[in-house]
């Protein structure tokens, strides 16, 4: 055996399997994170960046993994050269036993034979030269290697040539087999220049070498391969043993068979396909950064849509929460109905100015009680349409400010990507809810005045619903807290240092219902812009992926 052919396997040897099953399994992890990486926002560079990502997707799939799942299968040393050169004859003696027809006709093989180790067979069932070679199990193919006996690369048959071209293309290794007489045809060298190109590991045979030329003959090919830049090839010299039949004499052929041991086993193997892989994976891996990147764009355009957002809804949420306050919702049917009550013979009229007994009477309470209670759905209703008209404007000035000409990136994306024509519908709804629940608060906070006023009905509380009766003081106190002036005079006299409490409680109730309403237009953007892939660490994954395929590469 040729020093160099040693040279080589130690090489091939001594280069750690940089590709272990991990990388089948990394890249495997990267698709599916790049099937889900997803840009809501459309801002700059977020089309070129889909783009890329179906580029990277495709890639992956067409070639990446496709590749690396071949990696399990056994490396594919393809036996190959010039008709009658003695490919089918050297596969049968390397493994003792005809498994490919020699003959003298030429050419003589027409369909590849595949021979690998019977526990390989499982790996070669999906190979992509399954169906195209006749499958030969043998027990003395090393493992992870699988022999292939090509048809002739110069060959009459245009079939052949083909396939020849289909095999250079799925070898891991290119075992050229030439003649003493043969080795200066052009074909060969071009053949080999091509497999060189791809950066397949190449080993050549000469074959029927007669023992006074030996010497002469390996030293000018030697020169050639030097010539054409294969300084690693190993060479392997089969001696010429003259007419014969069948197989070659074991001891001739000895040498490429520890070669092929050596280059046998798992690791081994997978180093001598990661030579033409790892470019590949390599390749990919900008792309990779780049959605990364822009993953982290889309990230900080979310950040600066949701301060948006926030600063867009506060004005309208101070301005709703002080015209509550400040008596929006005292609108013309409010009013009118005070002053029919406080009108000359009105419920409220004489309230004062009575009698000590009709003033404490509980039927004048009653009376006026019930005169009062209407005054509690006028508010209600009025608290309903106020609020339904802050969440309109609301939605109006976010609108602005997201789209606006000032507006971050991406905003006018957020509104076509979140239904805002259920939450306009829901508005009226909500907003009525709102309302009954402010009155549900002021009843409660006027039977909880009640309940802790003295039992003796001496306090001025007692005084004030013996008066007016519990709905009415309630009417009067959310007038009072809805900014009405005149009930809010009305309720300090019936209830004296009490009512400044009440109303305020009831005021600031009312304050937050209107900020509730407001930031409810927000809500719906809101949640869209939590969204996973919008998150602060959406790209975590995808640098993980990118950083144990850098290790492993
Ligand atoms: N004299 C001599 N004949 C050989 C040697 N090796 C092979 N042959 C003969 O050469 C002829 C062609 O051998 P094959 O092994 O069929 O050649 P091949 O390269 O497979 O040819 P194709 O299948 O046509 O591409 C056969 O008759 C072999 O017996 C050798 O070392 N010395
Ligand atoms: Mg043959």
């Amino acid at each position: 055996m040729d020093h160099k052919g040693d040279a080589a396997a130690a090489a091939v040897s001594a280069e750690r399997p940089a590709v272990h099953p991990t990388v089948l399994d990394a890249v495997r992890d990267l698709r599916r994170d790049v099937d889900a990486t997803t840009f809501p926002l459309s801002i700059e560079g977020s089309e070129r960046a889909e783009g890329s990502r179906l580029t990277l997707r495709r890639q992956l799939d067409d070639h990446v993994i496709p590749r690396l799942t071949e990696l399990s299968a056994p490396a594919i040393v393809v036996v190959a050269g010039s008709t009658g050169a003695g490919k089918s004859t050297l596969v049968n003696s390397l493994l003792r036993t005809e498994v490919s027809t020699a003959g003298v006709l030429r050419p003589t093989t027409r369909r590849p034979v595949l021979a690998h180790h019977p526990a390989d067979a499982d790996l070669l069932r999906e190979h992509r030269l399954h169906g195209v070679v006749t499958m030969v199990s043998h027990e003395k193919v090393p493992r992870g290697l699988a022999l292939l006996d090509a048809p002739d690369l110069d060959s009459v048959l245009d079939t052949n040539r083909e396939m020849a071209d289909r095999l250079l293309e799925a070898a891991d290794l290119w075992l050229f087999v030439t003649t003493a007489a043969r080795y200066g045809d052009a074909l060969p060298w071009r053949v080999l220049e091509r497999a060189a190109a791809r950066k397949a590991s190449v080993a050549m045979v000469l074959n029927r070498v007669s023992t006074e030329s030996v010497m002469e003959i390996r030293m000018d090919l030697m020169t050639r391969l030097r010539e054409h830049g294969m300084t690693n090839v190993p060479l392997f010299v089969v001696p010429d043993q003259g007419p014969h039949e069948g197989l070659l004499e074991e001891r001739g052929v000895a040498p490429i068979n520890r070669w092929l041991g050596l280059l046998a086993g798992r690791d081994r193997a997978r180093a001598v396909i990661l030579r033409t892989l790892r470019g590949a994976l390599r390749a990919v891996l900008p792309w990779v950064d780049e959605l990364a990147d822009h993953v982290d764009a889309q990230v900080d355009a979310r950040a600066a849509l949701e301060d948006a957002l926030g600063a867009a809804l506060a004005p309208p949420a101070d301005a709703a929460a002080a015209a509550m306050a400040h008596g929006t919702v005292v609108d013309g049917t409010v009013r009118a109905r005070w002053s029919q009550l406080s009108a000359p013979g009105g419920q409220l009229d004489d309230l004062f100015t009575g009698s000590g007994r009709a003033r404490r009477s509980g039927r004048r309470g009653r009376a006026r009680s019930e005169a009062l209670l209407p005054l509690i759905d006028d508010l209600q209703a009025s608290v309903a349409s106020s609020l339904t008209a802050a969440g309109g404007y609301a939605e109006s000035a976010v609108h602005a400010v997201m789209t606006g000409p000032t507006a971050p990136g991406g905003g006018k994306s957020v509104f076509a990507a979140v239904d805002l024509e259920r939450l306009e519908s829901n508005r009226g709804a909500v907003a009525e809810q709102a309302a009954h629940d402010w009155v549900a608060t002021g009843r409660q906070s006027v039977e909880a005045l009640r309940a802790v006023s003295d039992p003796t009905g001496r306090s001025m509380t007692a005084g004030a619903v013996r008066a007016v009766g519990g709905d009415g003081l309630t009417a009067i106190a959310l007038a009072a807290a809805a900014g009405f002036e005149p009930a809010a005079e009305l309720l300090e006299r019936l209830l004296g240092e009490d009512a400044g409490r009440l109303r305020q409680h009831l005021t600031s109730d009312l304050a937050a219902a209107a900020r509730a309403q407001v930031r409810r237009e927000g809500g719906r953007l809101g949640a869209f812009l939590r969204i996973p892939a919008l998150a602060p660490d959406a790209a975590a994954t995808l640098r993980l992926r990118l950083a144990v395929l850098k290790d492993l590469t």
